[in-house]
C-alpha cells in the first residue's frame, strides 16, 4: 500500500489511474454508487461496500438502482455549453439549435444581457437525453467488466486493502427529529477494524458540526488502535451533487474540504483533483460540516418563501410563476418554484442537523422551523384545492375517482423517498376518495408498496379511465407535455384538473369546459 497522505498530486493521480490505489466507498446509495463508478471509470481500483445484500448483488449484476444520465453527452450531440447558469438550480446552461435550456430543470431559458430567465416551456432537446441508454448503467457495466469495481457486504475486509475510504452512508433523523448517526457509527466501527496505517478516510455524509472530530475520529481511533492525524488521515468533504445529474456534477461542481489536520485535507483535495471541479480547502471540519447544512437550509427556506408567495397570489388572484418570471429578470433575485411540498432524502431532514444542536444549547431557531412547517403543509393545501374544484362541479371527495399523475418527490426522478405526494394521497383516501396514479419513472412494485392505499397503474390510459379529477403532482417532462384534449379522451368522466406544479395552461382547461385549480394561481373564473 502507498502512503496516500504524502504523495504529490501528480503521483497520486498517476497511481490512481493505473489501478495502483484502492478506494473503498462505504454506502452505495445516491451519492456512493455514482462516485464509486466514476472513480472506477477513471481506472481506480474501487471496492463498493454496503450492508444491504440485495443492493450489493443488484449492483454486481450491473443493474443500477438509480437513474443517472450523463449530460456531458449532450455536448457530444452538438449542444453548446453556455457561460450562464440556471437561476433555479445553478447548473451550467446549454444551447441546441438556438434554444438555451437548463439540463436539470429541462426548461427553456431566455438570456438577455445579464438577465437569465427560466421559462415554463419544456425544452425539446431533452428528448435527446431520454432517448439515450441509462448512462450510469453503461459505466457500471464497463467497470464491472474491467474489474475496476467490485462490491461486497464485508466492509472491514474491503477496508483492509484500501488506501482511501470514502464514507457515503445516510444520516437520517429519528422520530424526535434528532440526528440519527447510528448507521454512521456502525460504518465507522467496521471501517476502524480494518483501517490500515497511512490511509485516508473522507467523510462525505451530511452531519452536524463537530461530528468528524467528536464521533468519527474517536470511533476510528478506538477500533483501529491508530492515532488520527498521525497514523491515518481524516477529512470531511460534503457532497453537493443533485440526483439525476450526479455524473455531470461530480466532475463540475465546486467542492469544499477540511481535515482534522492540513495533511488530511490536502490529501483529500489531491484525490478529488481527478475531476476538473475546483476544490476549496478550509481549516476546520466544523466549517464544511455547517456549510453543507447552510446550503440545504437556504434551499428549503427559499422554497418555503416561494410557497408562501404562491398562497398570497391565490388570495390576490395573481399567477405566482408569471410574477417570479418577472422577478428573475433582476440578476440579484432568485426565487425558487412553489410546489406540493419538499421531499427527497436531504431537504426535509438536513435543517435539523443544525437546529437541534442549537436548540440543545439554548437557541430556538424560528425561521428555519417555520419554513419546514410551511413546506410540510403544502400537500394538504393541494388537497384543499382538490376539494374546492370538486365542490364547484358538485362532487364530494368521499366516493370520487381521483387520478394523481406523478408520484416521485421531484420531476424527472423515479425516487420516492419522502415524496410529498404520499401525505397528499393519504389525506385523499382518508376522506374516502378512490385514488389511481401513474408515474412513468417509478418502479411500479416499489410504488405500489409505498402507496399501499391506492392503485398504481402501469399506463396513463389505465390510470385515467375512471377519473373525475386529475392532479398534476410531479413535473416529469412526459407529464408536462400532456394536452388537455388527451386527458379528456382518456378520462371520459373528467370534470376538474388541479395543477400542483404549474405545468398546465389553464386557458386550455377552461376552453375544454373543465374546472381548474392551480397552486399559486387565480382561483376559479366563475
Ligand atoms: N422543490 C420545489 N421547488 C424548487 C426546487 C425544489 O418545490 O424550486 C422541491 C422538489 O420538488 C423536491 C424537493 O424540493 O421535492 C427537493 O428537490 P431539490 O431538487 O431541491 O433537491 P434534492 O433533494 O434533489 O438535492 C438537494 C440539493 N441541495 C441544494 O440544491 C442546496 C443538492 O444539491 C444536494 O446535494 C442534495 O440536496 C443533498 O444530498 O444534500
Amino acid at each position: 500500500m502507498s502512503n496516500i497522505l504524502d504523495l504529490s498530486q501528480e503521483a497520486l493521480i498517476t497511481k490512481l489511474r493505473k489501478g495502483d490505489l484502492t478506494l473503498c466507498v462505504v454506502g452505495l446509495g445516491y451519492v456512493g454508487l455514482p462516485l464509486a463508478v466514476l472513480f472506477a471509470a477513471e481506472g481506480a481500483r474501487v471496492i463498493g461496500c454496503d450492508v444491504r445484500r440485495n443492493i450489493v448483488e443488484k449492483i454486481a449484476r450491473g443493474e443500477s438502482p438509480i437513474i443517472e444520465h450523463d449530460i456531458t453527452e449532450l455536448v457530444k450531440d452538438g449542444a453548446k455549453a453556455l457561460e450562464s447558469r440556471c437561476p433555479t438550480c445553478a447548473i451550467q446552461l446549454f444551447e441546441v439549435d438556438g434554444e438555451a435550456f437548463c439540463p436539470h430543470c429541462l426548461k427553456v431559458v431566455e438570456i438577455t444581457g445579464r438577465s437569465v430567465r427560466l421559462t415554463s416551456r419544456c425544452a425539446e432537446v431533452n428528448l435527446l437525453r431520454y432517448a439515450k441508454p441509462k448512462k450510469l448503467e453503461a459505466l457500471l457495466e464497463s467497470s464491472l467488466r474491467n474489474r475496476t469495481l467490485t462490491t461486497t457486504t464485508e466492509t472491514t475486509r474491503a477496508v483492509e486493502q484500501a488506501d482511501a475510504v470514502l464514507i457515503t452512508v445516510g444520516t437520517p433523523i429519528d422520530n424526535n427529529r434528532n440526528p440519527d448517526t447510528s448507521a454512521l457509527s456502525s460504518a465507522c466501527i467496521q471501517i476502524g477494524k480494518g483501517l490500515a496505517k497511512s490511509s485516508l478516510v473522507i467523510l462525505k455524509s451530511t452531519v452536524s458540526p463537530g461530528t468528524t472530530e467528536s464521533l468519527v475520529a474517536p470511533i476510528l481511533a478506538q477500533e483501529s488502535g491508530l492515532t488520527p492525524g498521525i497514523d491515518f488521515g481524516l477529512a470531511h468533504m460534503p457532497e453537493r451533487i443533485k440526483e439525476g445529474i450526479a455524473l455531470y456534477e461530480f466532475r463540475t461542481i465546486p467542492r469544499i474540504v477540511s481535515g482534522i489536520d492540513r495533511r488530511s485535507a490536502d490529501a483529500a483535495a489531491k484525490l478529488f483533483s481527478l475531476f476538473p471541479a475546483p476544490i476549496y480547502i478550509f481549516e476546520d471540519t466544523k466549517i464544511t460540516e455547517a456549510s453543507k447544512l447552510f446550503e440545504n437550509i437556504y434551499r428549503d427556506v427559499n422554497i418555503a418563501l416561494a410557497n408562501e408567495l404562491a398562497l398570497i397570489c391565490e388570495t390576490l388572484g395573481l399567477d405566482v410563476i408569471k410574477v417570479i418570471e418577472a422577478t428573475q429578470t433582476d440578476p440579484k433575485t432568485h426565487i425558487l418554484t412553489p410546489g406540493p411540498g419538499v421531499g427527497g432524502y436531504c431537504l426535509p431532514k438536513d435543517p435539523y442537523y443544525l437546529t437541534q444542536p442549537a436548540l440543545k444549547k439554548g437557541f430556538n431557531p424560528r425561521l428555519i422551523h417555520m419554513a419546514r412547517k410551511l413546506n410540510d403543509m403544502m400537500p394538504l393545501h393541494i388537497v384543499r384545492l382538490i376539494e374546492d374544484a370538486l365542490k364547484e362541479v358538485g362532487v364530494k371527495v368521499n366516493g370520487s375517482d381521483i387520478t394523481v399523475l406523478g408520484l416521485a418527490f421531484k420531476g424527472n426522478s423515479g425516487d420516492l423517498r419522502n415524496t410529498p405526494i404520499l401525505p397528499l394521497v393519504n389525506n385523499l383516501t382518508e376522506k374516502g376518495a378512490r385514488v389511481s396514479s401513474y408515474d412513468p419513472l417509478v418502479d411500479i412494485d416499489e410504488a405500489q408498496e409505498y402507496f399501499d392505499g391506492i392503485r398504481v397503474a402501469n399506463s396513463l390510459e389505465d390510470a385515467l379511465k375512471d377519473a373525475c379529477c386529475v392532479i398534476l403532482a410531479t413535473d416529469h417532462v412526459e407529464l408536462r407535455k400532456l394536452r388537455i384534449a388527451d386527458l379528456q379522451k382518456k378520462a371520459e368522466n373528467l370534470k376538474a384538473v388541479v395543477d400542483a406544479r404549474h405545468v398546465i395552461n389553464e386557458d386550455e382547461v377552461y376552453r375544454a369546459g373543465l374546472v381548474f385549480r392551480g397552486l399559486g394561481r387565480e382561483q376559479s373564473r366563475k
